[in-house]
């Protein structure tokens, strides 16, 4: 089975490298959509033996990336496509415990989940309790599953069924919880898998603000209004 890797990147030139090197062993082919960054993401992926690099001319936002990546995937045959970030706050060697469940029939999606039997190292404090508000705006406002432990993890794995499928809408962060949206109200099979995520001083410093979470509920309540 072909597996491809997606790596959204958005002013990641100094991260971008050490991330696609540490997924290529995992994956079969990489591509890259820098999400039209002010810096060199672009050449600094394109610089890397076997990865696609790809180019928005503008900034577009992680969800609009991550379909470019999946038209390109889909054109390059990918069996399996993963979604992980460019930022090295995941690890690229839990690539396969996401894989594997969808190798093994068990799933057609699988989420990564940085709460499932665990406490996510580094996360702050205020992230976790927006996180937890997440889930609860997830399940009385999208109807999404209460059993879902985490509301907004980039690291996921689809099988191609359901990359053809999951038709998701959002440009920018609301992507998550319409693509957990989409497959939980689907017949795909879906299922979550633990992974670490790493938060450092450089991630805090250039990752999501808590006032971001405000900006996704409004994209998803647009959502339900406009029927996306
Ligand atoms: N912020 C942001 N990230 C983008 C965009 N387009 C692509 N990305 C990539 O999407 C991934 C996630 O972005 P982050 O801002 O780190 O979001 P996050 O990991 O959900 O939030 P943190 O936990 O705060 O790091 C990274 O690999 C970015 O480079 C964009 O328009 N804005
Ligand atoms: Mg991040």
């Amino acid at each position: 089975m072909k597996i491809i890797g997606i790596i959204p990147a958005y002013n990641e030139e100094k991260r971008i490298r050490a991330t696609a090197e540490a997924c290529l062993p995992f994956v079969d082919e990489l591509i890259v959509i820098d999400d039209g960054s002010a810096d060199n993401t672009f050449m600094a992926a394109k610089s890397i033996p076997r990865v696609y690099a790809i180019r928005h001319t503008i900034n577009r936002g992680q969800g609009a990336a991550l379909r470019t990546g999946t038209h390109a995937a889909l054109h390059l045959t990918a069996d399996i496509i993963v979604h992980i970030d460019a930022d090295g706050q995941h690890d690229p060697s839990q690539i396969p415990d996401l894989t594997h469940v969808i190798k093994s029939n068990q799933a057609d999606v699988v989420f990564g989940s940085r709460f499932l039997g665990q406490e996510p190292k580094g996360m702050p404090l205020s992230r976790r309790a927006l996180l937890l508000a997440g889930r609860w705006f997830n399940t009385f406002a999208q109807g999404i599953p209460k059993t879902i432990s985490d509301p907004q993890s980039g690291f996921r794995a689809l099988n191609r069924k359901a990359a053809v499928q999951i038709n998701f809408k959002q440009d920018r962060m609301a992507h998550a919880s319409e693509i957990l949206k989409l497959v939980t109200r689907s017949k795909l099979r879906w299922m979550e898998v633990p992974v670490t995520v790493t938060y450092t001083a450089d991630s805090l410093n250039k990752g999501q603000k808590n006032t971001d979470a405000l900006k996704i509920a409004w994209q998803l309540l647009l959502g339900i209004f406009t029927k996306s």
